[in-house]
């Protein structure tokens, strides 16, 4: 597999983009007219959403219809409800309906290069938004928009130091983690990017002592965390993938008589609005921000491709890390 890292230095964009030129030719548009307003024929963008299993899926999908309304771009938009078939023939139908471009989401790393495959072959380029995918022809697709979750993983590890430090824990870091959806990318590179960091510099005092999937909703994460307290009661960490498994956990937590934040220190990832507001009362310690509005990046890109312009292969999104005592003064400003 080649991690996102080598794909960077992958210089497999420019031969995709190629084919592209051809592909914008091919319709009619030449480079210069399309998309540009002026009688020209607009971008049709075919986009196929994981689902609406979080608050920052939520604002990805407002923040990907908004800018394709602002550009002028004709959208279609399809839930595929967490579901990789659905996924697949949301992509099929782009195909069948030549829309100019296809952007998706992809649930899980693996079993794409099928469905990619027919998209080369009708000449339609695709571009990954959020979430990446592994595969054996890196043709396939010409570039990802989203965040370095391996490093999400890192930065939540690095801030659960500093939460630690401020509780003035002593002894047995004794960690819960509650998974993303599995085979999801953010699932798999954030636990990655914890399990590095705790091997490196903790491996005598931090375990990670149960972990399972909460499929990033907030019943996964309020139902796994409580089958968790059951089984380890002695848990005094909990490291969720994304804020909804934290803010279900915290039911949990509550319901079984303990403190979330002080006798469970609970470090997430996202940066929702509602995660800001747990984080506010208290109850969520630390929150490494991960961005969702990935709209206009989105919209910029489409067109580039379009137009048989070279990407780079990885656009990343900028993002911050947020401890509990600024979480008062960012709520009133936090978008999504
Ligand atoms: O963290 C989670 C969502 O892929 C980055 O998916 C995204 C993740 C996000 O369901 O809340």
């Amino acid at each position: 597999m080649l991690s996102r890292r080598n794909f960077l230095t992958a210089a497999v964009g420019v031969a995709a983009a190629t084919g592209l030129a051809a592909c914008a030719k091919e319709d009619g548009t030449s480079a210069a007219a399309a998309g540009s307003g002026s009688g020209s024929k607009a971008i049709t963008l075919g986009f196929s959403q994981v689902g609406s299993e979080s608050g920052w899926r939520t604002a990805n999908s407002d923040s990907v219809k908004s800018a394709a309304k602002e550009a002028g771009y004709t959208l279609k938009f399809s839930d595929a409800q967490q579901k990789q078939e659905n996924q697949i023939s949301a992509i099929r139908n782009y195909i069948a309906q030549k829309v100019d471009v296809i952007a998706f989401s992809p649930v899980v790393v693996t079993g794409w290069d099928a469905v990619l495959k027919e998209a080369k072959a009708a000449k339609i380029p695709v571009v990954l938004t959020d979430r990446s995918v592994e595969t054996s022809d890196d043709s396939l697709y010409v570039t990802l928009v989203g965040s370095d979750f391996t490093d999400e993983g890192r930065r939540a590890a690095k801030i659960l130091e500093k939460v630690l430090e401020k509780a003035g824990h002593k002894g047995a870091v004794k960690i819960a983690q509650l998974e993303g959806t599995t085979g999801a990318a953010p699932a798999i590179e954030r636990a990655k990017g914890f399990k590095e960091v705790m091997e490196a510099d903790h491996a005598d005092d931090w375990k990670v002592v149960v972990s399972q999937t909460g499929d990033f909703t907030r019943a996964g994460g309020k139902q796994v965390m409580a089958a968790f307290l059951q089984s380890n009661p002695d848990i005094n960490v909990l490291f969720a993938h994304n804020d909804d498994m934290a803010i279900g956990a915290i039911q949990s937590i509550e319901a079984a008589g303990k403190k979330p934040g002080k006798d469970i220190l609970i470090v997430s990832i996202d940066g929702v609005k509602d995660g800001f507001v747990a984080m506010s009362e208290g109850k969520i310690n630390a929150i490494v921000e991960c961005n969702p509005l990935l709209g206009p990046q989105l919209m910029e890109v489409v067109k580039k491709v379009k137009d048989g312009e070279t990407v780079e292969r990885w656009i990343k999104t900028k993002e911050s890390d947020f401890m509990q005592d600024q979480a008062k003064d960012a709520l009133p400003t936090r978008k999504y």
